[in-house]
């Protein structure tokens, strides 16, 4: 018998508990810690807008998102967004810019002619794509 007489049965037990708990923890601790930085907002509206994946947004995947905001708005499905369905959003700079006609309340059109000029704001190598560097660059100089 090589066991030392203090280790007994049980004790092993406890120490095998410490170890895997220990081993447990380690192992969680490497899961856990980031391997890459963590995507901002912006990079996370960014890959989903980006429909086919490609990395660069084209302007019907930056109107099919326009869309289906515009679509989330409009409670009643009129195709207009008013004051109400906007709520906090209607003092907005970007809201009362984009209602041409300042009705106080925003159309499909609007929107989708509002869109399509930011679009072309923010294709800065004109190429038809948005980067995401191409839309870092273009909120850095809003702000
Ligand atoms: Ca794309
Ligand atoms: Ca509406
Ligand atoms: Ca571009």
């Amino acid at each position: 018998m090589s066991r030392d007489a203090n280790l007994s049965p049980e004790n092993w037990s406890k120490v095998m508990r410490v170890l895997i708990a220990a081993a447990a923890a380690a192992a969680f601790a490497a899961f856990a810690a980031p391997a890459v930085a963590e995507p901002t907002d912006m990079e996370i509206v960014f890959i989903k807008s980006d429909e086919n994946g490609d990395g660069v947004l084209s302007k019907g995947e930056v109107l099919i998102i326009s869309i289906r905001q515009f679509d989330e708005s409009d409670a009643n499905g009129d195709q207009v967004i008013d004051a109400e369905e906007a709520g906090e959003i209607a003092t907005h700079v970007e809201f009362t810019d984009n209602d041409a006609d300042k009705s106080g309340s925003l159309s499909l059109e609007e929107m989708i002619e509002e869109k399509l000029a930011d679009f072309k704001a923010i294709d800065a190598d004109s190429d038809g794509f948005l980067t995401m560097e191409e839309i870092e660059t273009a909120y850095e100089g809003q702000q």
